[in-house]
């Protein structure tokens, strides 16, 4: 078990925290590799729960290194304030180890954020307002700033300059706010420094001499493959590589060395944020789903758009990812319903899609076909085996994982760590 990365298969918050925190017993180190605080992963430990969004799930296990990768956007004032809302809980966070090629959410850039959105009106992406598309844009456009250029005052400055000499337009010219004064960037950045050297350092060369000597190393993507930069609905995506392929390049683990790609999936599907969403409900079941599932943002609170299962979503993620196994989440969530609707297929135009349509907007006129399962009334929650789950429920779970692309190999019944089935 060299490498293994755990991704979304859906628009997020799929259960990627629990499923990460499942597996930290069985890991030495998990990585964060993209994204930033936008994201949210929540871990139930006995009747403690975690809202965690810079950190690595990896955190809350003892014997757990937590890296944040190269590929990763850092608040680091965030960051700060997660670590020390976790040491008032009791929870060891000195291991944790910090790329020194991640970039730095500078302030600048959650203004940039949160403007470029009222700016867009009903256009707008629905972003977290956190900072990350600017962040990222930066980086792709070369005028980033790396937690290296923390410690090298003189470098600093410098990046500063040339940023703001293109940002400070932006904001003055286009959105009419007072451009940041360079030395006020500068200084904000390097207050940083002090605190965060001790955790920084060459995490690829790290974890690569991990591996050699037989350590595990558990790669948690933020986000979800249809909010992935390349391979998502875009624009309606997040600016980062959620991909079993940006496991890769956001932690500078090579691609050979994966061995298992464990897709996290919803048995039905959540979306926050603007874009489209073909099995997405307006009525009152949709309401019941967010209700039920407690389908509020992680780190905005908003709520959750709500849908039924979608088996194209799930083939298509199996496919970019490559994935080895999934874990199907939430199945408790279903229980008490009629008939479960499950999205086979797309009807475009009177066209049918078994596959996810190349034209992005076919994917916005996309109308589900449904085949409709018979439901289950027993409280699920405290079953363990799989056995144990009546038979329309372990009907559910078959059926789907037979148009979905990949062995269904967990399945969660509850929020908590022991709420789970492990089949194989
Ligand atoms: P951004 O802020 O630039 O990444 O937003 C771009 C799109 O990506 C979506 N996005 C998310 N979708 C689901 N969950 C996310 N994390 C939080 C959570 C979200 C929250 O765990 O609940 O609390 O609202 C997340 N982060 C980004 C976002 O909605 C935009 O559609
Ligand atoms: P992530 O972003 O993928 O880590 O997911 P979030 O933490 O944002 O959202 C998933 C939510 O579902 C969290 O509140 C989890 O505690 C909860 N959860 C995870 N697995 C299950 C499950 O099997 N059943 C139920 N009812 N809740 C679950
Ligand atoms: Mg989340």
């Amino acid at each position: 078990m060299p490498a293994i990365a755990i991704i979304g298969a859906q628009w997020g918050d799929e259960g990627k925290g629990k499923a990460t925190d499942l597996l930290g017993s069985r890991v030495d180190h998990v990585v964060k590799f993209n994204g930033g605080n936008n994201a949210g992963h929540t871990v139930v430990i006995g009747d403690e729960k975690y809202a965690l969004h810079l950190l690595p799930s990896g955190i809350l296990s003892p014997n757990v290194t937590p890296v944040i990768g190269n590929g990763v956007v850092i608040d680091v004032e965030v960051l700060f304030e997660e670590l020390d809302a976790l040491t008032a809980r009791g929870v060891d966070v000195s291991r944790l180890k910090v790329s020194a090629n991640a970039h730095v959410i500078p302030s600048y850039n959650k203004a940039v954020d949160k403007v470029t959105e009222r700016f867009l009106g009903s256009r707008r992406l629905g972003t977290t307002g956190r900072g990350i598309g600017p962040t990222y844009a930066d980086k792709m456009n070369r005028i980033g700033i790396r937690v290296q250029d923390l410690f090298d005052e003189s470098i600093l400055r410098k990046k500063v300059e040339g940023a703001l000499d293109l940002k400070g337009q932006v904001l003055t010219k286009i959105y009419n706010r007072r451009a940041p004064e360079i030395e006020e960037i500068v200084q904000e950045l390097l207050a940083y420094a002090e605190r965060l050297a001790p955790m920084v350092c060459d995490t690829g060369l790290f974890l690569n001499q991990r591996l050699d000597a037989g350590e595990t190393v558990l790669l948690e993507a933020g986000q979800a493959t249809l909010l992935d930069v390349d391979h998502g609905t875009y624009p309606f995506v997040t600016s980062s590589s959620c991909t079993a392929a940006g496991a890769c390049t956001g932690s500078g683990i090579p691609p050979m060395r994966l061995d298992q790609v464990i897709a996290i999936v919803k048995a039905y599907t959540t979306r926050v944020g603007e874009g489209p969403f073909p099995t997405e409900l307006f009525d009152d079941a949709g309401e019941h789903l967010r209700k039920t599932g407690a389908e509020y943002g992680t780190t905005t609170g908003r709520p959750r758009r709500c849908g039924w299962y979608d088996a194209v979503i799930a083939r298509y993620a199996a496919r970019v990812n490559g994935v080895t196994d999934f874990v199907l989440t939430k199945l408790d969530v279903l229980t008490g319903l009629e008939q479960v609707p499950v999205c086979v297929a797309y009807d475009v135009g009177g066209v049918r899609h078994d596959e996810m349509p190349v034209n992005q907007s076919d994917f916005h006129h996309a109308v589900p076909i449904y085949d409709y399962l018979p439901g289950w009334w027993e409280d699920i929650s405290e079953c363990r085996t799989f056995e144990e789950l009546p038979a329309n429920a372990r009907a559910y779970v078959e059926a789907v994982e037979a148009m979905s692309g990949a062995r269904i190999s967990v399945v969660g019944v509850g929020p908590s760590r022991a709420a789970t089935i492990v089949r194989h």
